[in-house]
């Protein structure tokens, strides 16, 4: 191979190479099972509209991204250096109707990708399709999601249940730093930001599990700030509702009070489920048993993992918000490790735990 040659034929390999890839890419990439963080699949009426101005912009791109590359090998090609030629090739400067055509093409586009952009912003930023939307106030808090519905005067964390149909209206807020409500198939971000109320909606259809996930970084445990969305059908959504109405099962009354002992009930409420729960420093625990993870989509929710959660909160969510009040700590019989951090799991002896696991796998 000629030495004038080598770099010609090195790009040609990589361009093959990135044209196969593309070509490959559509068939070859995992579907929304595998990648449930994705946005391509657009599950909602607010997502879709989102996917929409994506695809224009897309299309777009990859037209220019074609014409572009196209014509670079084209000039590489044809005006590559032939035989024994030397010195600078023709040198030409100007040429007013090439600068106005693509100056005005651009123009063209960018117009044409404004219009869409202002239309889906509109769309976004206006009022909720439905006259009669399920209203959820969403609290972003480090490092979990509490969710109300004023409509049933309920209160639940992490796990937010709808029902398909029905468009949801979110009022979504912040009690200490500024997070960001996603559900990536279901649409775009909202910031969760203190002191204020921001609105944000979607109409499920599809029943299923959604992932969701803080984006706005938020501290240590930003990154384990995760959320669910489950999608019911209405009769299951009503029977939800009615299940997480019920009062706590009365054989679970006897282990309220090591709950209460334990110094849990400074942040976590376990006896209502209304909106006096609403702003305490944990999730509600009312309901907790029903729910299929605990500490923000972490840990799945087994009686294992939930004495691990109780014994070193810490441990498992750096910095978690989960700590003893400071009085646990100073009983006589206590070891010493608690009282320098404070951390729930030094203070608690196993026994306790296990009664507090099993107290709580009853609340549901
Ligand atoms: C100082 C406040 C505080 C105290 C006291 C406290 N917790 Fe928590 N707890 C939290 C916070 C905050 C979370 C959410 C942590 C996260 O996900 O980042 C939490 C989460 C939990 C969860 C997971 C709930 C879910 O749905 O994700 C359980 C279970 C739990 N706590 C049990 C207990 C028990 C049992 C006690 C008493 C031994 C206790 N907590 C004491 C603040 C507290
Ligand atoms: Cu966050």
């Amino acid at each position: 191979m000629s030495e004038k040659r080598a770099p010609l034929i090195g790009f040609l390999v990589v361009f093959v190479v990135l044209a196969l890839l593309w070509l490959w890419y559509p068939f070859g990439t995992p579907g929304p099972e595998e990648i449930p963080m994705t946005t391509i699949f657009p599950l909602t009426d607010n997502a879709f509209e989102s996917q929409r101005l994506y695809a224009i912009v897309y299309w777009i791109t990859l037209a220019i991204f074609i014409g572009v590359e196209g014509l670079l090998v084209y000039a590489l090609f044809r005006f590559r250096r032939r035989g024994d030629e030397t010195g600078l090739p023709e040198q030409t400067h100007g040429h007013t109707t090439l600068e106005v055509s693509w100056t005005l093409a651009t123009v063209v586009l960018v117009i044409g990708m404004y219009i869409p952009s202002c239309q889906a912003i509109r769309y976004h930023q206006g009022p909720p399709p439905s006259p009669n939307p399920l209203v959820v106030e969403v609290t972003g808090r480090q490092w979990f999601w509490e969710y109300y519905y004023p409509e049933y005067d309920l209160t639940t964390a992490n796990e937010l249940v709808v029902p398909t149909g029905r468009t949801v209206l979110f009022h979504v807020t912040s009690t200490d730093v500024i997070h960001a409500f996603w559900f990536p198939r279901m649409g775009g971000k909202r910031d969760a930001v203190p002191g204020r109320n921001q609105p944000m909606w979607f109409t499920p259809t599809d029943t299923g599990v959604f992932e969701g996930q803080c984006t706005e970084y938020c501290g240590s445990s930003h990154a384990l700030m995760k959320t669910q969305l489950v999608v019911s059908t209405p009769a299951d959504f009503d029977a939800w509702v009615k299940q997480q109405k019920l009062p706590p099962p009365p054989e679970s009354m006897a282990s309220f009070g090591v709950f209460a002992a334990s110094g849990c009930i400074a942040c976590h409420m376990t006896m209502v489920n209304d909106k006096t729960v609403l702003h305490m420093n944990g999730p509600n625990l009312m309901k907790v048993a029903t729910r299929k993870t605990i500490a923000a989509g972490v840990l799945q929710n087994t009686p294992e993992n939930m004495k691990l959660w109780i014994h070193d909160p810490q441990h498992v969510k750096p910095d978690a918000k989960m700590n003893v009040p400071a009085m646990q700590c100073t009983g006589p019989g206590q070891p010493d490790p608690c009282c320098r951090d404070v951390q729930i799991g030094n203070c608690l002896p196993d026994a306790t735990v296990d009664q507090l696991v099993s107290y709580l796998e009853m609340m549901k």
